[in-house]
């Protein structure tokens, strides 16, 4: 048995950046920057996606935007990004081989709640004209039946009901007590960009947030949102880069390649891509520079990738939990896999809007870049909380389909998968409605009732009751509860 007596690497951080190689280093020296933007959401994908785009954009236009990135709940991200002064790796997972080097990016990081002064201060404060958000469709709290605000759900009301001052929790009553802060003292305008994976993201993101406004106690909530019309944009986005959540798996080789500790490396595909509405309140980061796509209307972009990249994914990820596999590439790795993803797209095409990708040549990009071996994608992370996934993803193209008397069997094969996931007792998935999901498998009840009762959870009262629909569905389940699965 060997003992290693190498000391350990030194953390990465600024002092390590003049050790590292050219290609290792950040595209912009972050001692350099500002924070100009703030950002909501310290996951992997925004350190993977908007931070590269700001990195490339500063380096390029050669203004100094930096990145204050608040971390709604994990206070641990925060103290491990303060630890290696905001720095960390990012690997791009070549099918020939990883790709790493550090991000320059990020200048800040906050715990949401702690630090919520500061939070504040920085919403206020004139020089951050930019906040981006990726919080996922749960960090919206909205309501499946309105699309507006849940002033129902637990974590909104505790917020509404908080007193002036008191610690949020919710990102949405963050924001809005932000912004309203920054209405009463007529800093600049300000720009707010939702980069979930939600239809019409930026409006939904507005509603929410007015909503809020609307739903407070505060005195001069009307003159706040009054400003709030003229002086705040919401844009919508469309953010496109596969990202898994890092894993063990991740640091060791990041260490290696850097020969610096990396607590927080990030792993993603080569591709990205950034499509927005131009229709920004203040300055911004020049984010063409690094190819972003500035369009009148993101609607074709934003469709095309939430039916047929995140709607075929969120399929794979059901199909191929039912079949025992565990990654994007082993489900497309599956006799059905790619014949899945091609037959969804073809199925879903008809309800996009024109103007966007072609629908046939994005379904071979899908294979490909699902088919990287040099990914590990669970399914159990895409999977998860679909209950919010799956109303934006299927059920408005299967909603469109079944107006114009299409067919829609590939739908509804994956929509009999996510039922099955659904189950007392299946823990596949993780969901924040699984609960009343799973109160829908009545053990006297019959499985299309089951069915009809799920649909209702998701706020789909229109599908539940188109019987053919439900019929279809339920017609699938045995199978796939034996593991086929039949395309
Ligand atoms: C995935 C997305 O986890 C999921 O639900 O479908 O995160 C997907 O990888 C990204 O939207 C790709 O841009």
């Amino acid at each position: 048995m060997s003992t290693d007596t190498r000391p350990a690497p030194a953390r990465l951080s600024r002092a390590a950046l003049p050790l590292l190689t050219a290609a290792l280093r950040p595209a912009v020296d972050p001692a350099e920057l500002r924070t100009r933007v703030v950002h909501f959401g310290l996951g992997a994908f925004h350190r993977a996606h908007q931070a590269v785009y700001t990195e490339h954009a500063a380096a390029r236009s050669g203004e100094p935007w930096g990145i204050t990135a608040v971390a709604p709940r994990s206070a641990d991200t925060v103290r491990a990004m303060h630890d290696q002064d905001c720095l960390y790796s990012l690997t791009e997972r070549r099918p020939d081989g990883p790709v790493p080097r550090v991000v320059g990016s990020v200048v800040g990081a906050l715990a949401m709640r702690p630090d919520a002064e500061a939070v504040d201060a920085l919403l206020a404060d004139p020089e951050v004209t930019v906040v981006t958000l990726t919080v996922t469709e749960k960090g919206y709290h909205r309501s499946a039946a309105t699309g507006g605000l849940d002033p129902t759900a637990a974590p909104v009301a505790a917020d509404l009901a908080a007193p002036p001052g008191a610690p949020l929790t919710t990102v949405i009553g963050r924001l809005a007590t932000g912004l309203a802060a920054r209405m009463r003292t007529d800093a600049p305008p300000v720009t707010v960009v939702s980069c979930d994976n939600m239809a019409d993201n930026g409006a939904a993101l507005a509603r929410v947030v007015r909503d809020f406004v609307r739903a407070s106690a505060w005195p001069d909530r009307e003159a706040v949102l009054e400003r709030m019309a003229s002086a705040v944009a919401f844009p919508a986005t469309v953010v496109d880069r596969i990202v898994p959540a890092t894993s063990e798996a991740d640091r060791a080789p990041a260490t290696v390649a850097l020969g610096f500790h990396d607590a927080l490396p990030v792993a993603a595909e080569p591709y990205r891509s950034w499509v927005l509405e131009d229709s920004f309140a203040a300055a911004r980061p020049r984010w063409e520079l690094d190819g972003a796509l500035f369009v009148p209307d993101v609607a074709p972009y934003q469709l095309t990738k939430l039916r047929l990249l995140n709607g075929a994914h969120s399929a794979l990820a059901h199909l191929g939990t039912v079949a025992g596999h565990t990654t994007i590439a082993d489900a497309l790795a599956a006799d059905w896999g790619e014949r899945l993803v091609r037959a969804l797209c073809a199925e879903v095409a008809p309800t996009l809007p024109a103007g966007g990708p072609d629908p046939v040549a994005y379904a071979d990009d899908l294979v490909v870049r699902f088919r990287n071996p040099a990914m590990r994608h669970l399914l159990r992370q895409i999977g998860s909380d679909s209950s919010l996934k799956i109303t934006e993803r299927w059920l408005p193209a299967l909603r469109s389909l079944r107006a114009h008397g299409r067919e829609a069997p590939v739908l509804e094969l994956a929509l009999a998968a996510w039922a099955l996931s659904t189950r007392p007792g299946c823990d596949a998935f993780t969901d924040p409605a699984a609960d009343e999901l799973a109160a829908c498998w009545r053990s006297d009840g019959h499985p299309a009732a089951t069915v009809r009762a799920l649909l209702r959870v998701v706020g789909a009262d229109d599908l539940a009751d188109d019987s053919a629909l439900v019929t279809a569905v339920t017609a699938r389940l045995p199978a796939l509860r034996a593991g086929h699965v039949d395309i």
